[in-house]
């Protein structure tokens, strides 16, 4: 693994009723890197981050923390497009 993943955190916000959430969760067990499953349905905190930091509460989002800056990333395509590029 390349220093820039290991100091990568992912984190994807999400909830089980979704079903484009239901695919990138179920795509994680091939990539590469962890991922924190954060569901906005049973966590306000989460909730309130992704809308907090994007205006919005479109799931699924990844979250891509690298030091201090943190990316966002919509679509499940391109989520697991990106993820599975690690
Ligand atoms: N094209 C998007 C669709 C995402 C989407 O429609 N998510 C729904 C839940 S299934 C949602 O978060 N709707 C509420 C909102 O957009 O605020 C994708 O593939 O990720």
């Amino acid at each position: 693994m390349s220093d820039t993943q290991t100091n990568t955190q992912y984190s994807l916000y999400y909830y089980d009723s979704c079903p484009f959430c239901v695919r990138v969760v179920r795509s994680l067990q091939g990539v590469q890197v962890d991922v924190e499953l954060r569901n906005i349905m049973s966590d306000s905190n989460h909730r309130n981050a992704l809308q907090k930091a994007t205006g919005r509460t479109t799931v699924p989002c990844l979250r891509i923390d690298k030091g201090s800056k943190s990316q966002w990333m919509f679509e499940s395509m391109d989520i697991m497009r990106f993820l599975q590029s690690l």
